[in-house]
């Protein structure tokens, strides 16, 4: 699937704004047909955003089942004769679409893109009604999982992810044209010769037509052609795509027949490569060394919803504080934040929706959890078929971004058991064979360290998440010191690059201490990075250090949250916290003074 855009050919129509919305809370709208006509009881709702905090009431803030959203548009007069499209870039976590009373599409997932050809059921130069059902209810048959419980007080729904359910329509919603004969997709994949640059392209028509490419650089200059909907160009002297510099040439590919062009379609395109050589991480060949966080998409009132302004500030945030990477914990980002990255020369780790595979975690002296992670009750063969086509979309809708550099099939599963081996080994083989360039890999829990682990042996590269001197030994650094460098040294000895995806401490903003060794307060979260960076610092095979987290973040609420999760670098509206300072005093190697001259006492004496 192509990601809608203007050109020659195409041209698009933005369907953001205020949609009419309703809750279903007698999960009544599609026996009664709520599609074929005005939605009942309708407020307004803004698309993009989450639906979740927009009204203040908590009905609406915790709601799970169906939801409704409802709009017209006028399908533009020109388009007589076009292919019409209706895209959504997600919406969370299901939805089905109607057209007028035609049911289009329906999509699994909260995070990847979907679309119909709806040209048989509209008309150029008239209105048509068109109506999303959105569900957020997760259950182990979802990526995430969740479970609806009854309770004395009614039914709740549960979770085992630390971010709160934010569901709606979160992306940008697009109606689009293109000619019938269409292109349908285009993959790019680049190497390096020498100083040359190689870019690799398939296209893929809908119909009988030729193909013809052009690669253009970044001030608009043929740098090679080819005709074929398959071949290889070579860019002489190439201008790479690597960190910190995010150069991108296009690929503009036509479909053309007798002389006219049928299609054209711009892909953007970084050359680099990426590989993992023992212990190093190599883009361009040269060993990279992650800084940055695990992010969320989480923002006061429009929750997971997308906001360019955002997007740009943190990116602002990421440069101000020396971060050259970030992961997209804990589910595919918004595809504009990726062509950002893109053209920041920022380093993406691309993590699919799969968190929460875990009921070892949040059970302890809290209770158990009643379940077992992998049973055929609980996640079986149906949640693995959901899991690995939620890797597939991911990798077929983030392929050509050159930011990528390793994909993360999970976040801290259940991996120490039997069961999680089988589960997890032929989702590796489905993340490979729809990539073969990058690396693969998933984030390792402290429940499952190593010599328990029983995943990680699938992965090119080790992911953990350790919390030592928070979630254990919480205000003794030292014992976490130690505890902490015996782990990492025996990880170390498998011989891959280890990427610290997780560590970090909750830190009551303004909340201060003058003797060390007290959590929450401001000092204790640098006093714990100090610590961690010291245990990193002497393991060679570590080769990247995401804090967690870039920002405060919205949970459910609970006993070991206070008003969500604040183990930001900064709040959740992006104030520093004293420990963003102490980031960027270790990542920003420009703001570094010079060493001191090593001075001889025995020569430089006067
Ligand atoms: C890890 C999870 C992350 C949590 C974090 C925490 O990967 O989603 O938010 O710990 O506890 O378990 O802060």
């Amino acid at each position: 699937m192509l990601r809608p855009q203007d050109t020659s050919t195409r041209e698009r129509k933005n369907l953001n704004g205020l949609w009419r919305f309703t809750l279903d809370q007698q999960g009544e709208g599609r026996t009664a047909k709520w599609f074929t006509g005005s939605l009942p009881h309708a407020r307004e709702m803004a698309v993009p955003a989450s639906f979740n905090d927009i009204a203040a009431d908590a009905a609406v803030r915790d709601y799970f089942g169906d939801v409704w959203y409802q709009r017209t548009v006028w399908v533009p007069r020109g388009w007589d004769g076009r292919r019409i499209v209706l895209h959504f870039e997600s919406a969370t976590h299901r939805a089905t679409v109607w057209v007028n009373d035609v049911e289009v599409v329906s999509h699994e997932g909260g995070y990847t893109p979907f679309e119909a050809d709806i040209t048989d059921h509209v008309q150029a130069g008239e209105e048509v009604r068109i109506t999303v059902c959105v569900n957020n209810t997760l259950s182990f048959q979802s990526i995430p999982p969740g479970v609806i419980e009854d309770t004395p007080a009614g039914k709740r729904q549960r979770y085992w992810h630390d971010f709160f359910n934010y569901a709606g329509i979160h992306r940008t919603v697009w109606l689009y044209a293109t000619d019938p004969t269409h292109l349908a997709d285009v993959t790019v994949v680049t190497a390096l010769d020498g100083a040359d640059g190689v870019v690799t392209y398939v296209a893929e028509a809908s119909g009988e037509a030729e193909t013809t490419v052009v690669l253009r650089d970044a001030s608009g200059v043929e740098v090679a052609t080819a005709t074929g909907s398959e071949g290889a160009l070579t860019v002489p002297d190439v201008h790479k795509w690597a960190p910190g510099d995010g150069y991108l040439y296009d690929l503009e590919v036509r479909l053309e027949r007798g002389g006219a062009v049928l299609d054209s379609y711009h892909q953007s395109v970084g050359v680099r490569t990426v590989r993992v050589d023992g212990i190093r991480f190599l883009i361009n060949e040269e060993p990279f060394s992650f800084t940055g966080f695990g992010k969320h998409e989480d923002i006061p009132v429009i929750g997971k919803g997308h906001s360019d302004a955002f997007l740009l500030h943190d990116f602002e945030l990421l440069k101000w504080i020396g971060a050259n990477s970030f992961r997209t914990s804990h589910y595919p980002y918004s595809e504009e934040v990726l062509d950002y990255a893109d053209r920041q020369g920022m380093v993406l780790i691309d993590e699919t929706a799969a968190v929460g595979l875990n009921m070892g975690l949040g059970g302890g002296i809290f209770g158990g959890q009643g379940y077992k992670t992998f049973s055929p009750e609980t996640a079986n063969d149906a949640t693995r078929e959901v899991h690995a086509q939620a890797i597939r979309e991911l990798i077929a809708r983030d392929k050509n971004h050159p930011s990528v550099v390793l994909w993360s099939i999970a976040n801290e599963p259940e991996s120490e058991t039997e069961e999680a081996e089988d589960y997890f080994r032929p989702l590796f083989d489905v993340a490979r064979a729809a990539d073969p360039t990058r690396p693969v890999g998933f984030v390792n829990v402290m429940l499952a360290p190593h010599g328990k682990c029983r995943v990680s042996q699938f992965g090119d590269v080790l992911m953990l998440n350790r919390y030592y001197g928070w979630y254990t030994q919480t205000g003794d650094l030292e014992a976490a010191e130690l505890a902490w460098e015996e782990e990492l040294t025996a990880w170390a000895g498998d011989g891959k690059p280890i990427i610290i995806t997780e560590y970090g401490a909750d830190t009551y903003p303004g909340l201060h201490s003058v003797v060390a060794g007290n959590p929450w307060s401001e000092e204790y979260q640098i006093e714990y990075l100090d610590m961690n960076h010291r245990v990193f610092d002497r393991i060679d095979a570590v080769v990247g250090e995401q804090m967690w987290n870039f920002a405060d973040f919205t949970t459910t609420s609970g006993i070991m949250r206070v008003g969500g999760n604040k183990k930001g670098a900064f709040t959740r509206d992006r104030q520093p916290k004293a420990a963003a300072h102490a980031l960027r005093r270790r990542w920003r190697t420009d703001l570094r003074p010079p060493e001191p001259f090593a001075v001889d006492p025995n020569t430089n004496r006067e």
